[in-house]
């Protein structure tokens, strides 16, 4: 398959120590914004992963749909900021004018803790790229194209490893297929951490 023209995947980004210290900072996020579980709009189905956010909104998921909101759907409270040292690296990394309105945050634990292949769609601005950040196991992303069905290709993200996403690959369906317990040793009670920041907003 042809990689989509936009996607770029930077390994060992994060060292690990910027990586500790991101974890402690998620901690202290986390600490005032739990995770929570999502449900799939209509069915109601559990999601695997569970997820928090960072910033002025928060991507949430519940049986009414998908949308970004500015408080916690459990608490209420608004969402915390989106820490500095994640802001400098969405200058450093997309050169992207305006900052980030969304850090989501989501948590893989367990065997079955995967996502499916979707395309992050629920945006006013798609001009923005997106980026990423993996913590904690190794994870094995599909990236696919700009429709569902077609070819995908497998690409593994381990803790430390950056990804841009823009141009094309903005919209193209992705997922997470696997993540590889027992892979790091930097989460207590082990897991992955992923970080997703997106523009929401078309700026002014
Ligand atoms: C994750 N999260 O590892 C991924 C990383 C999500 C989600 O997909 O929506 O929470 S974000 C990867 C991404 C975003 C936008 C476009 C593309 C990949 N892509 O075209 O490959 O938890
Ligand atoms: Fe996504």
């Amino acid at each position: 398959m042809e990689t989509p023209r936009g996607f770029r995947i930077i390994p060992e980004y994060l060292s690990p120590a910027a990586q500790a210290a991101l974890v402690e900072t998620l901690r202290g996020i986390v600490a005032q914004a739990p995770f929570f579980r999502p449900v799939m709009p209509g069915n109601g189905r559990p999601f695997s992963v569970e997820m928090t956010n960072a910033g002025p909104l928060g991507w949430v998921s519940d049986r009414a749909g998908y949308r970004y909101q500015p408080m916690h759907p459990v608490t209420g409270e608004a969402w915390p900021a989106i820490p500095d040292s994640i802001l400098d690296a969405w200058g450093d990394l997309t050169g992207y004018p305006s900052p980030p309105e969304c850090c989501l945050i989501n948590l893989y634990r367990g065997e079955k803790a995967k996502m499916g292949l979707h395309r992050d769609a629920d945006e006013e601005d798609f001009d923005a790229p997106v980026l990423s950040f993996s913590l904690g196991d190794t994870a094995t992303f599909r990236l696919g194209g700009a429709t569902r069905r077609g070819p995908t290709k497998a690409v593994t993200l381990h803790s430390g490893t950056a990804l841009i996403l823009g141009g094309d690959s903005r919209m193209a369906y992705h997922g997470i297929s696997k993540v590889m317990p027992g892979t790091s040793r930097l989460l207590t009670g082990g897991g992955r951490l992923n970080l997703t920041l997106r523009r929401v907003t078309k700026p002014v």
